[in-house]
């Protein structure tokens, strides 16, 4: 049963990976679409691509989840010209880096904490309110595993999706008495741009991840996405976590 049809969703990040997979997905459930990401380009490219094959309505805007005054302006936008998106889908995020705390590059650490944290609570804080008035809405977190268990070198960007899923707890909380609910989805490796981005351009590093093993794709991402966005208004799903067959954890992953 497809109880999706019809709604709005916002999707951050939207420009590539997982966003652009779960912007993809919903329109193939005849989802109208909000996409956001910096690169503007790419997203008048999908947004064009997906009117076409949905007959879906896409509205897209350029922003930077880290500018505050530029979120605020898009929230306008959106709820102006489209009005408010029943399913939020806070995806951009990024790691950059892998090094010892001890040794940490503060760039880095600002560019995670900017985005990951601070950005999802700009688009929250600007959007939530008027879901919260339409209700019934749904805000879904893309956490990680790395929100669930630490790894050597993970440090500022664990501590950022350790944060999505506290947040993700505190929504649910704080929702109590609106009919907006509140859930993550956690996936482990998901081939996408998220490595090279983390290693800053190196791909023969970013293509070591996946060494050996089968990762998730963006669309298996989407998949546990569309799932949680479409079970009926009684039922939530707190916390997803997705993993490869292969990553057993953190620590436990089966290359062959
Ligand atoms: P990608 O690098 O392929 O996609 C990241 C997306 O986030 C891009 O669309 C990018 O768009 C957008 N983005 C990054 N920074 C900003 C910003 N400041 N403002 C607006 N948009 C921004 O990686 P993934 O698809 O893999 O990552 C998506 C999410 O999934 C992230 O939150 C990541 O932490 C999470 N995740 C990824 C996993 C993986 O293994 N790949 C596993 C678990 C979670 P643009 O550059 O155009 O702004
Ligand atoms: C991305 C998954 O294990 O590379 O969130 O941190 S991992």
């Amino acid at each position: 049963m497809n109880r999706i049809h019809g709604k709005l969703a916002l999707v951050t990040g939207a420009s590539s990976g997982i966003g652009e997979a779960c912007a993809r997905r919903l329109a193939a459930e005849g989802v109208d679409l909000a996409l956001w990401a910096r690169r503007e380009d790419r997203l008048a490219r999908l947004a064009s691509d997906l009117s076409r094959e949905h007959g879906v309505s896409v509205h897209l805007r350029a922003v930077d989840v880290r500018d505050r005054e530029a979120v605020a302006d898009a929230a306008a936008a959106l709820l102006s010209q489209v009005g408010p998106p029943q399913i939020l889908i806070n995806n951009a995020g990024l790691a950059a880096g892998l090094s010892l705390i001890q040794e940490g590059d503060f760039q880095d650490w600002d560019r995670m904490v900017d985005t990951n944290v601070k950005g999802l609570l700009n688009v929250t804080r600007f959007v939530l309110p008027a879901m919260i008035e339409a209700g019934p809405g749904h805000v879904i977190n893309i956490g990680s595993t790395a929100g669930h268990l630490v790894y050597p070198k993970g440090n500022v960007y664990n501590a950022t999706k350790f944060a999505v899923k506290a947040l993700t707890e505190a929504m649910n909380v704080d929702l109590a008495g609106t009919d907006v609910r509140a859930s993550s989805i956690d996936p482990g490796f998901v081939e996408t741009e998220f490595s090279a981005v983390r290693f800053h351009g190196d791909a023969e590093r970013a293509a070591d991840v996946y060494r050996g093993l089968q990762p998730l794709s963006g669309d298996d991402v989407a998949d546990a996405v569309v799932y949680a966005a479409n079970l009926p208004p009684h039922a939530n799903i707190l916390h997803l976590i997705l993993q490869p067959t292969a990553q057993r954890n953190a620590y436990v992953v089966d290359r062959r």
